[in-house]
C-alpha cells in the first residue's frame, strides 16, 4: 500500500472510530433520556394492582428486565443495622418488640457507648458492609445528650468512608439539618402499609406525621430510605396503597425496605403466620417495576428464607441487603451463609455511594476528592 493510500485508510479509520464514538455517546444519551422517561410518579392504583396480580413467573421475568434496564446485575448494596438505643419506645406499633407497651424479652437500654457503636461500624466496614444504620427506640429526634451522641457517631462513621443511615423516629426540620451538617447520608422512616391499615396499627402517631418527616428528610438533602411491612393482616389492597403512596411521590425513595414481619413473642402481631416467600418476591418486583432506579432492600424476614427463596427474590429485583448477625434486635442470616450465598449466585457488593446525587453526598467527602 502506498504511503498516501495508507494516510487515506487511516483518516478513514480515524473518522469510523469517531462517528462510533459519537454514536455511542448518542446511543448512551439517548438510553439515558429513555431511563429517565421510565421513571414515572404518576402510577395509578389500577395500573399497580395489574402489575401486582401478574402471574408470578411473568412478574418476575418483567421485573428482572426493568432490572436490567435500569441497574447492574449481579450487584447487591450490602447494609449493617446497629440498635444502638434499645426498647423502652413510647410509641406502640403492633409489630415492634421494643415498644414499651408490649411485654417481650426486648430489656429497655441506655444509649451504647460510642466505643460500642465505632468497633460494630469497623467491624460491619470489615465484613463487607458499606452503609451502616444506627436505630433508635424513640418517638422521635430530641434536643439531649444522645441526639449530640448520634451526631458525633455520624460524623466518625462517615470519615470511614462508610454510608451511614439512621432511624430515630420522627424529626424536626432543625434535628433534619442538624444530622446533614453531621454528614447524614440516609434516613429511613418507612410509610409500613397503607394509611387505613396503619391506623389499626399504630395508635399513637399518624400517617401524615410519617410522611411530613419524610419531606424534612428530602428537603434537607438527605436521601429517603422507605418501604414497609408484610404479614400484618393486611389486605393485597392495602400493599398496592403502600406501593402507590410511595412510587407517586414527587421522587421514588432511593431506597425502599421490603420487610417481612418478624411476629415475635409479646406482640399483638405474635400469632401472625409466616410470609410466604412469594408474597415478598411479589412485593419486591411490583417495587422494582415501579420504582426502577431506587435500591430495593429484602429486609426482615431473610432469616426465614432459603437460599433458592432469596435467589428469586434477586431476581424479581432486590439489590440490597441487611448483613450481620443481627437486625436491631432479632437474629439474622449468618455471615458465613452470606458469604456462600453470594459467591453461589455470583453477587458483587456495590461500592459506597455510587450513583449517589450530588447533594446527598456528605460534605467531608466532597472536600477529599
Ligand atoms: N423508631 C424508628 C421508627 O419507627 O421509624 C426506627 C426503628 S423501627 C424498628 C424501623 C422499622 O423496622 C419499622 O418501621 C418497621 O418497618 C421495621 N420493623 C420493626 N419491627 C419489625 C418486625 N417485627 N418485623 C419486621 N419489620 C419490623
Ligand atoms: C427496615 O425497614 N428494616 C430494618 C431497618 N429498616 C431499621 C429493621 C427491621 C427490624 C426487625 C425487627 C428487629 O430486629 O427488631
Ligand atoms: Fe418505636 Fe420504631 Fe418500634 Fe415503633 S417501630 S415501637 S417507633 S422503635
Amino acid at each position: 500500500m502506498s504511503i498516501y493510500c495508507r494516510q487515506r485508510f487511516q483518516i478513514s479509520i480515524g473518522i469510523y472510530d469517531s462517528s462510533l464514538l459519537l454514536l455511542n455517546k448518542l446511543n448512551y444519551g439517548l438510553k439515558t433520556l429513555l431511563t429517565m422517561a421510565d421513571v414515572r410518579t404518576d402510577w395509578t392504583k389500577d395500573e399497580i394492582s395489574d402489575i401486582y396480580h401478574t402471574p408470578l413467573m411473568e412478574l418476575i421475568y418483567r421485573a428482572a428486565t426493568v432490572h436490567r434496564e435500569h441497574q447492574e446485575t449481579g450487584e447487591v448494596q450490602v447494609c449493617t443495622l446497629l440498635s444502638i438505643k434499645t426498647g423502652g419506645c413510647p410509641e406502640d406499633c403492633a409489630y415492634c418488640p421494643q415498644s414499651a407497651h408490649h411485654d417481650t424479652d426486648v430489656e429497655a437500654q441506655d444509649m451504647l457507648e460510642p466505643e460500642e457503636i465505632l468497633s460494630a461500624a469497623k467491624r460491619a466496614k470489615e465484613a463487607g458492609s458499606t452503609r451502616f444504620c444506627m436505630g433508635a427506640a424513640w418517638r422521635c429526634g430530641r434536643e439531649t445528650k444522645d441526639f449530640d451522641r448520634v451526631k458525633d457517631m455520624i460524623s466518625e462513621i462517615s470519615d470511614m468512608g462508610m454510608e451511614v443511615c439512621c432511624t430515630l423516629g420522627m424529626l424536626s426540620d432543625e434535628q433534619a439539618a442538624e444530622l446533614k451538617e453531621a454528614g447524614l447520608y440516609a434516613y429511613n422512616h418507612n410509610l409500613d402499609t397503607s394509611e387505613d391499615f396503619y391506623n389499626r396499627i399504630i395508635s399513637t402517631r399518624k400517617y401524615q406525621d410519617r410522611l411530613d418527616t419524610i419531606e424534612r428528610v428530602r428537603e434537607n438533602n438527605i436521601s429517603v430510605c422507605s418501604g414497609g411491612i408484610i404479614g400484618m393482616g393486611e389486605t393485597d389492597e392495602d400493599r398496592i396503597e403502600l406501593i402507590h403512596n410511595l412510587s407517586t411521590m414527587p421522587e421514588h425513595p432511593e431506597s425502599v425496605p421490603v420487610n417481612a414481619l418478624i411476629a415475635v413473642e409479646g406482640t399483638p402481631l405474635e400469632d401472625q403466620p409466616k410470609v410466604p416467600w412469594h408474597d415478598m418476591a411479589r412485593m419486591i418486583a411490583t417495587a422494582r417495576i415501579t420504582m426502577p432506579d431506587s435500591m430495593v432492600r429484602l429486609s426482615a424476614g431473610r432469616v426465614d428464607m432459603s437460599m433458592e427463596e432469596q435467589a428469586l427474590c434477586f431476581m424479581a429485583g432486590a439489590n440490597s441487603l441487611f448483613t450481620g448477625d443481627k437486625l436491631l434486635t432479632t437474629d439474622n442470616n449468618p455471615l458465613e451463609e452470606d458469604k456462600k450465598m453470594f459467591e453461589i449466585l455470583g453477587l458483587t457488593p456495590r461500592e459506597a455511594y455510587k450513583d449517589a446525587k450530588e447533594e446527598h453526598v456528605p460534605e467531608n467527602l466532597e472536600a477529599a476528592e
